[in-house]
């Protein structure tokens, strides 16, 4: 899976643990040096709702359901669009109980 970025080659990875409730309010990404490289998100365990907008906070973000196993992308001119996770909802995922694990791959250095 290359998803248009042949040569993206992530030096870190960060990992976030979500329990139903917890939400990550709109933000961008910008801790990263090398503004071609792409966001990469994998999402595991309970679905999410994840919320994708613009390069405005004021434009409205559509809504993505992710279950587990989906990846995200995102580069090019949306790698600094806003985007967050709507609070999640009560459940069990089979493999990791309540709790969702996000990992973003990403060309920090
Ligand atoms: C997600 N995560 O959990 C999206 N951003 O699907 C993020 O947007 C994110 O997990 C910055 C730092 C950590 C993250
Ligand atoms: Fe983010």
């Amino acid at each position: 899976m290359r998803a248009g970025y042949e040569n993206f080659l992530p030096d870190a990875c960060w990992i976030n643990c979500y329990e139903p409730g917890a939400r990550l309010s709109l933000h961008q990404d910008k801790n990263e040096r090398d503004e071609s490289a792409p966001i990469v998100s994998v999402s595991l365990g309970l679905p999410a709702v994840f919320l994708f907008g613009g390069l405005s906070r004021t434009i409205r973000p559509k809504r993505y359901q992710l279950v587990h196993g989906d990846v995200v992308v995102w580069g090019g001119p949306a790698r600094f669009n806003f985007h967050g996770i709507a609070p999640l909802l009560e459940g069990y995922h089979p493999i990791l109980g309540r709790k969702r694990i996000n990992l973003t791959f990403r060309k920090a250095l």
